[in-house]
């Protein structure tokens, strides 16, 4: 038997959640359009056209939600709050979307829960799309107002803000390769978005820390563990030097070093903007910052593809210049390997979250003191619910298992990892799979909406309330 794996005192644990993924009640208290309302409803976007109208009903559940994060020893909920409620048109403020917020926190502080809220979670309200969306420079002002907004709601009680929830998700599949809303395949769209919500995050965080100088602020970014298929093969290499790039140093770099890295500028050359990067944005996006949020799911083996041999049949699309998200890497392609896979078909790597914590520390996070917090890690699998509803999900519960040794391994080799919040609390709204994909480590039965902890529930609930892995 192994021994048990100790996380240090005081390690948050808790579970994550997003908007439009769990709230519902779409059209409820003055609430506003996002991009999500129309993407689900533009024909062939999201599967059987399902979309985020009622989803768990969180909006008014929320206080039987918190009441099992107690029951479950869950000592943090990282939530978001949506932009389209709060500022329906984009400009103007909607006190009621603001007080669904306090409610909610405050129910989440007289339990003692710790609200970890993100400003933006992928749900543009639609009217700001309308006037150009994250490719306009505009947007980044319209967020910090919203920010603030925010700010001057729940300043008092919130601790722990996070700007956005994975802008290369944002970026590129919303606008280069068009699988989430808005639906935009642009290149030079996914380019521009990417840079202004990088501008958007950097405002913001000079916004808050000029009102608080003791919020602890930052971003969650989403990251891939990219391994070349033959480490010693020139133009593997070059592959996964790209693919992370693109992935990991586009954002890592001006974040923590205040310049976009040069590589990966000239990869992109032929759709990069000359008059993009304005004077003092990159000081503005390297604002020091007190946590890090790392999303982690799976990793990539790539190759590159030698000009005169053709792609393998899943990445031909993208090589033939259909839409993709790697912008400028048509060349690459994705290599399965033979190890497991989730739900998502999305590869089993824990140990990829191990390297990525001790090089975040030893790259970025070390120098500027930023104490990193694993902000969404869980897996989507084929649950079978039993005549109560209760599902046996070892596989979840394994992949949990896992990664938690995998952040475990990287504290011991000194990583300054503090916190680690499972996705999700609940099955929700998973995007382009609309209800059909699973993370939930609570079951919802979408005809009664009634939740139902799965094994993998009470589990983690041992583990939130030991401080260890057994
Ligand atoms: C997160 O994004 C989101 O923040 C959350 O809302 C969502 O519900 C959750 O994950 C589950 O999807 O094709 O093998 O290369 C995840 C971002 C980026 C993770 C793309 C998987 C591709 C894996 N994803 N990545 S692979």
């Amino acid at each position: 038997m192994n021994a048990p794996k100790v996380f240090p005192d005081g390690f948050l644990w808790g579970s994550a959640t997003a908007a439009y993924q769990v709230e519902g009640a779409a059209w409820e208290d003055g609430r506003g359009a996002c991009i999500w309302d129309t993407y689900a409803r533009t024909p062939g976007m999201v599967h059987e056209g399902h979309n985020g109208d009622v989803a768990c009903d969180h909006y008014h559940r929320y206080a039987e939600d918190v009441a099992l994060m107690e029951k479950l020893n869950l000592g943090a909920y990282r939530f978001s709050v949506s932009m389209a409620r709060v500022m329906p048109d984009g400009r103007t403020i909607n006190q009621a979307g603001l007080d669904f917020y306090r409610r909610l926190t405050d129910e989440l502080l007289a339990r003692d829960v710790v609200p970890w809220l993100t400003l933006y979670h992928w749900d543009l309200p639609q009217a700001l799309e309308e006037v150009g969306g994250w490719p306009s420079r505009d947007t980044a002002y319209r967020f910090t107002e919203y920010a603030g907004a925010v700010h001057d709601a729940l300043g008092d009680r919130i601790r722990f803000w996070t700007t956005l929830n994975e802008p290369w998700c944002s970026a590129f599949l919303g606008y280069a390769e068009g699988r989430h809303a808005p639906g935009v395949t642009d290149p030079v769209a996914g380019v521009r978005a990417a840079h202004h919500l990088m501008l958007a995050h950097g405002m913001a965080m000079h916004e808050l820390r000029s009102r608080d100088a003791d919020l602890s602020l930052g971003i969650t970014l989403n990251f891939a563990d990219v391994t070349p298929a033959d480490a010693d093969d020139p133009g593997d290499q070059d592959a996964a030097r790209r693919i992370d790039g693109l992935s990991n140093r586009y954002f890592l770099d001006p974040l923590f070093r205040g310049h976009y890295s040069p590589d990966i500028v000239e990869d992109l050359a032929s759709v990069w903007p000359q008059d993009l990067v304005v004077d003092g944005d990159l000081e503005l996006i390297s604002t020091p910052m007190d946590v890090l949020g790392v999303n982690y799911y799976s990793g990539n083996t790539v190759r590159g593809v030698p000009a005169d041999e053709a792609p393998a049949a899943a990445d031909r699309a993208r090589a033939q210049g259909g839409p993709t998200p790697n912008v400028g890497s048509e060349h690459v392609e994705f290599v399965p390997q033979d190890v497991p896979h989730t739900a998502m078909g999305w590869e089993v790597r824990p140990q990829g979250l191990t390297d990525l914590l001790v090089r975040l520390q030893r790259d970025y996070s070390g120098p500027a003191g930023t104490e990193l917090y694993v902000t969404e890690n869980g897996a989507a699998y084929d649950d079978q619910p039993d005549a109560d509803g209760f599902v046996q999900d070892d596989e979840r519960l394994d992949y949990v298992r896992t990664h938690l040794g995998a952040v475990h391994d990287a504290i011991e080799a000194g990583a300054q990892v503090k916190g680690y919040f499972l996705w999700s609390l609940l099955d929700n709204f998973e995007w382009a799979y609309g209800y059909d994909k699973r993370f939930g480590i609570v079951r919802v039965d979408y005809d009664t909406l009634a939740r139902v902890p799965k094994a993998s529930a009470r589990w983690f609930a041992t583990v939130a309330g030991s401080n260890r892995v057994e």
